[in-house]
């Protein structure tokens, strides 16, 4: 039927006109109900072209919680990473950034980085035995021993990077838009942008990343969001919904967004953190059921 057949016929019969505007209004509503709950505890207002890519993806993942573990509410947490079982976080804010190898029964650290010069770090991710922590803006890259958080070297990064993990001998770094950095971790050039999308439309406020069974997994910033990303052509492949993991009475300020993925290859699941949160939750991924 072509559409002015299709005016006309609507013209003529009312009850299938307002059958038509239910169906439409219906369909708002299922999309506005997936931006509230993907942005629930958004209160720094994410632009609308993002809630709008994630209310028409496809549903988001499933995800089981198996346990929860203590958290400091101190640490500004900017990235999470296993390396031989034990688990590092790197925190932000000037004056307030090292690298940490945690005791995750107790959330409390067991070796401390210490550096006296000031810097925001960011993302912490493995290369060749080494921790290796991102900085914000001064371009500064720190190399740090695992077992005592010794620095090893400082490197030059002249590029904004937020969050980064390790694909075979190269590191990936997010900068806060839509696109990922592959770099030589020896000489820090880059190799390859890769632009994400979701369904076409680039997805930006990619921050905290881990590779995991061949995917790139990336919070959004500034959502309690992660979405899943095929490394070889930045298409995301699934999302996952994380604004209902903190309870209620435990939502922090506006800063206290998501932004920790650590994922646990022989425990096959991710151990999940924000900036401030009170826990650590170890999840299972469970697929959707589109
Ligand atoms: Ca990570």
């Amino acid at each position: 039927m072509h559409v002015p057949k299709l005016l006309l016929y609507c013209m003529k019969d009312a009850s299938f006109f307002f059958l038509l505007l239910i169906l439409f209004l219906s369909k708002l509503g299922t999309a506005g109900e997936k931006i509230q709950t993907c942005f629930a505890n958004d209160k720094s207002k994410a632009p609308l072209a993002l809630k709008t890519a994630f209310s028409l993806a496809s549903k988001p993942y499933h995800y089981q919680v198996l346990a929860r573990f203590p958290h400091r509410t101190s640490a500004f947490t900017e990235g999470l990473v296993f390396y031989k079982n034990n688990l590092y976080e790197s925190t932000g804010l000037l004056g307030e950034s090292r690298v940490v190898k945690l005791n995750l029964n107790t959330g409390k650290a067991l070796v401390k980085s210490n550096i006296t010069e000031i810097y925001f770090g960011e993302g912490l991710t493995v290369f060749k035995q080494q921790l290796v922590q991102i900085s914000l803006k001064k371009g500064k890259v720190l190399f740090f021993r695992p077992d005592n958080l010794q620095l090893i070297k400082e490197m030059k990064f002249e590029h904004e990077a937020w969050g980064s993990t390790t694909i075979e001998n190269r590191l990936v770094i997010s900068d806060g838009s839509s696109n990922l950095l592959f770099i030589n971790p020896e000489d820090f050039k880059i190799n390859k942008i890769l632009k994400v999308t979701l369904q076409d439309k680039k997805i930006s406020g990619l921050n905290e990343l881990e590779f995991a069974e061949g995917n790139i997994y990336a919070n959004v910033w500034p959502s309690n969001c992660i979405v899943e990303i095929n490394p070889s052509n930045g298409e995301i492949t699934g999302w996952l919904d994380l604004s209902k993991l903190l309870p209620e009475e435990d939502l922090l300020p506006e800063s206290a967004v998501l932004n920790g993925i650590a994922y646990h290859k022989q425990k096959h699941s991710f151990f999940i953190t924000g900036k401030l949160w009170p826990f650590i939750y170890q999840i299972k991924l469970q697929a959707n059921d589109n």
